[in-house]
């Protein structure tokens, strides 16, 4: 709570805008740490619930790119930004380049722009709640827009619904049949889909097929996904695209989208969680519980099966202080 004296050290750094103490803390959220939960803690009640901008598509089409545009139009406007890569095929350090890939200016001396990648294999709960704590911490830090890029390989990243407030599924021309093959799922993801590396050949077919596939609604909760064209070497749509992002963002406040999303997000977070818990602890379990290694005693010798004994498992009270009731 405000004016808390209890408020943790490095939460209170982060409030007074210390990058170096974020960046510490970013990466014990990445790593699991369990130094990460005080301060995660403190500052959840210090969010704002600031846009997060998710942009997804397969390997190469530009996703970085489009970020990098995006930092140079939000910066130019004066909103401050941060940037999440997570488990980027290149991974860019030191608040710095997503790899040698893309050329994203360096602004050393800019405190309005944040990067960072992640990998979140130790997380708890799973990538999304990682990627989620991360956006809450560059919330409390005072980020006015925080974009993520995901990489799906080859595929769109499903988890980006439980991250951002706007999704953007980027597509080149010439994925005619890989749109196709993705159409339900990326209907499910995109509030907005980007055609970018509209300066090829194509553009204008990408475009239309994704106008056609579109019409087909209508959709839940009544926003018809926006369709862009971008060029990031041609240095087109940019605005159109942040444009589109307003407008769904100004959407989720008239029609009370913004607070059924978090709430459907905040859901799928503790479920992750509290799955993550229960996993650990029972894998903790299988050596030392005796009620356990008799279920597993007898799928072995084939007298039970495995969903059986995963049924006849007693989920509460494993052994120890913590999980005594
Ligand atoms: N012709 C053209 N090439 C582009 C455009 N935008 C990006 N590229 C090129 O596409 C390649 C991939 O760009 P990235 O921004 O790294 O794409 P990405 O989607 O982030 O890639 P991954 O993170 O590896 O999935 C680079 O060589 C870019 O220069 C565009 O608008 N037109
Ligand atoms: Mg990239």
């Amino acid at each position: 709570m405000k004016g808390s004296p209890r408020l943790p050290t490095a939460a209170r750094a982060i409030l007074a805008g210390d990058r170096r103490t974020l960046a510490r803390v970013i990466s014990w959220v990445e790593n699991g740490s369990p130094s990460a939960e005080p301060v995660l803690r403190a500052l959840y009640p210090r969010t704002h619930g600031v846009p997060v901008v998710g942009l997804t598509g397969p390997l190469g089409v530009g996703k970085s790119s489009l970020i990098s545009t995006l930092v140079g139009l939000l910066r130019a406007r004066g909103r401050s930004v941060a940037v999440v890569a997570v488990d980027p095929s290149s991974p860019f350090s030191g608040g710095s380049v997503l790899g040698d890939r893309i050329r994203l200016e360096r602004r050393p001396d800019d405190a309005g722009v944040f990067f960072r990648s992640m990998a979140s294999r130790g997380a708890a709960g799973g990538v999304a709640t990682a990627t989620l704590e991360v956006c809450r911490l560059l919330d409390a830090a005072g980020f006015d827009v925080v974009l993520v890029e995901t990489v799906g390989s080859g595929q769109v990243d499903v988890a980006i619904r439980e991250i951002a407030t706007t999704s953007i599924v980027v597509l080149v021309p010439h994925l005619g049949d890989e749109v196709q093959t993705l159409k339900a799922g990326l209907f499910e993801i995109a509030d907005i889909f980007c055609v970018n590396k509209s300066d090829l050949p194509g553009a204008d077919v990408a475009r239309r097929d994704l106008a056609d596939l579109v019409a087909h609604g209508p959709y839940e909760g009544g926003w018809t996904p926006a369709i862009v064209s971008t060029s990031t070497t041609a240095a087109t749509g940019t605005e159109e695209l942040w444009s589109a992002v307003e407008a769904h963002e100004a959407f989720l406040d008239r029609t009370g989208g913004r607070r059924a999303g978090e709430r459907r997000r905040l859901a799928a977070e503790i479920v992750g969680l509290v799955r993550d818990r229960v996993g650990r602890e029972l894998t903790g379990r299988l050596e030392r519980d005796p009620e356990l290694r008799r279920l597993l005693d007898a799928v072995t010798a084939r007298t039970l099966d495995p969903r059986s004994a995963a049924r006849r498992l007693r989920l509460a009270s494993p052994p120890g202080p913590e999980g005594r009731r």
